[in-house]
This record gives structure tokens, sequence and C-alpha cells, in this order.
């Protein structure tokens, strides 16, 4: 076949010459047409099949990249005046702000502090009950990571809340099939008040232990089907973090920083983490 087709060339050469005035295209796809009629429709066959290969291998390959490539979100979710809004802004700029109730999200690139430089989609979800979720469905699917912000002062009073929250997150399909880093950022350390991040820790696992039991029998007496949610944990086994496919850490910080207002935030741990992703 390569033989031919150097030859055919070799004519074409002359017979375009001589033809240019014309059409100069036309000898080529003349002697193309003939070539074609002249093959073997297996190889015909084999040579659109090969073109499909390579057409569809493309696709497929775009595809997974960019679904790689499009997680570069990090979220802040958390209850109501857990200081996501003031962290936001604190990891931006480093200034303190008033907050007000977020009632809407607000992102913006963030840079971390590695040598890399990677720059992420900083999101500040708002923490409203009736907002919540409608929020967290829209960029569930883009995260990198997830900041879960924890006020740790009144953690106490609030321990099944949070619990509550922790549970539909880490139970959400899309969430465990993408497996964000979640970073549990205990809160408000400044307050004297406020409890270590060993403390939450064990404290949620705890209350998740017993929302599993009691989630599952709501759902068995239903009619058996966990619609859309993944089982927490290993089965037959007191809940702890590290069952989790994801990567989890607890971390302490004060958005807010022991001067208050002019001083600077305590986040350097935060800041560490999120320059790991
Ligand atoms: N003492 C102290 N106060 C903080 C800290 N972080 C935030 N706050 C205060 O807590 C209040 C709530 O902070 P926000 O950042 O608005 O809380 P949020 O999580 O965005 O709340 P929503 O938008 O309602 O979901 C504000 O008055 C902050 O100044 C902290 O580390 N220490
Ligand atoms: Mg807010």
């Amino acid at each position: 076949i390569e033989g031919d087709t150097h030859n055919t060339g070799g004519d074409m050469d002359e017979k375009a010459n001589v033809e240019m005035s014309e059409n100069p295209f036309a000898p080529y796809a003349e002697s193309l047409r003939q070539q074609l009629e002249e093959q073997d429709p297996v190889f015909l066959i084999a040579v659109v099949v090969a073109l499909a290969v390579v057409v569809i291998t493309c696709v497929f390959l775009k595809y997974f990249l960019s679904s790689k490539t499009v997680r570069s979100a990090v979220l802040l979710v958390g209850l109501c005046d857990a200081g996501k809004t003031l962290l936001f802004t604190r990891l931006l700029s480093g200034k303190f702000k008033r907050t007000q109730t977020s009632i809407t999200d607000s992102s913006a690139p963030y840079k971390a502090k590695n040598e890399r430089g990677s720059t992420w989609t900083l999101i500040d979800l708002p923490g409203h009950d009736s907002l919540r979720s409608q929020y967290l469905e829209k960029f569930k699917s883009s995260a990198r990571a997830i900041v879960f912000v924890v006020d740790g002062a009144i953690f106490q009073k609030e321990v099944r809340d949070v619990a509550e929250f922790l549970y539909v997150l880490l139970t959400d399909a899309v969430i465990s099939r993408n497996a964000p880093a979640l970073l549990v950022a205990c809160n408000k350390q400044d307050i004297t008040m406020a409890k270590s991040a060993k403390l939450i820790q064990q404290q949620l696992e705890k209350e998740l232990n017993t929302l599993r039991v009691t989630h599952s029998a709501a759902l068995s007496s239903q009619d058996g089907s966990v619609g859309g949610s993944v089982y927490l944990g290993k089965k037959g086994k007191d809940f702890e973090f590290s069952q989790l496919p994801l990567k989890v850490e607890f971390l302490e910080c004060s958005a807010r920083g022991s001067k208050a207002e002019e001083g600077e935030a305590d986040i350097e741990m935060l800041e560490k983490s999120l320059a790991k992703l």
C-alpha cells in the first residue's frame, strides 16, 4: 500500500503542474477517489473504526481530565454564627470585618501558602437551616475540600445540630464518591470556654454513632432503600472518622484572634492544611 501511495503521489505532482491553471485541487481529488475505489472495503472499514476509536478516546480523556481539574473549590460550611464569613475575609485579606448572617454564597480566588502557589476558589456558604441544603447541593460536586467550621465556644449546646449537619455531608453519595478533604475548623479558640479540637472530635464521633443508629432504623422502617446516601463508617463498629473514605483533619483556629478587632487572626493551622490540598 505504501509503495502505491508513493507512486501515485509522484504522478500527481506532474499532473498537478500541468493542470495548475484550472483547478489546482481537481487532480488530487480525482486520484483520491480512484484510490478509495480500488481499496478493499475491509480496509476502509478498518480506517473508519480506527478513526472512531481515536475520537472516542479523545472524548473520554477530555471528560476524565476535566472532571479532575474542575474540582478546585474550597467550601466553608457550618451552622449559623460559626465564623465562616469572618474566616473567609481573614483568609483572603487578613483583615477583620464585621459580619451579618449570610443569605447567599460569596466566592473569591484564594492563593494557598505553598511553593506551587495553588489557587483555589474559596466559597462561603450561608449556614441558616433554610438555605444550607440548597447551597450545598449547588457546590458539593466541585468541592476539592470542605472546611467545616464549628463554634468551639458553644459547641456543647450545638453538638446535636453540628452532628446532624455533618451526617448529611458524610452520607452524601456525591461527596463520598469525590472524597474531598474534610477540615473541621474548631473556631473561636480565643474564648476561654472553647472546646479543644480533640474533645470536639470525640464528641462528634459519639454523636454520629448515635445518629447512624437512628437514621438506619428510620430507613429500614420505610422500604429499606438508602436513596442516594451511603452508610456512615464501618458496619458493626463504633463510628470513627478514620473509617471514612475521605481525609479528615481536626484543627483549632480563631478568626477573631486574641487581640480582637485590631489584631491578627489565629488561622495558621487552617492555612497550613489548605496549602497541602
Ligand atoms: N470571639 C470570636 N468571635 C468570632 C470568631 N469568628 C467569628 N466570630 C464572630 O462570630 C459572629 C459570626 O461570624 P460570621 O463569620 O458572620 O458567622 P457565619 O458562620 O458566617 O454565620 P452565617 O453567615 O449566619 O452562617 C461574628 O460576630 C464574628 O465576629 C472567633 O474566632 N472568635
Ligand atoms: Mg456568613
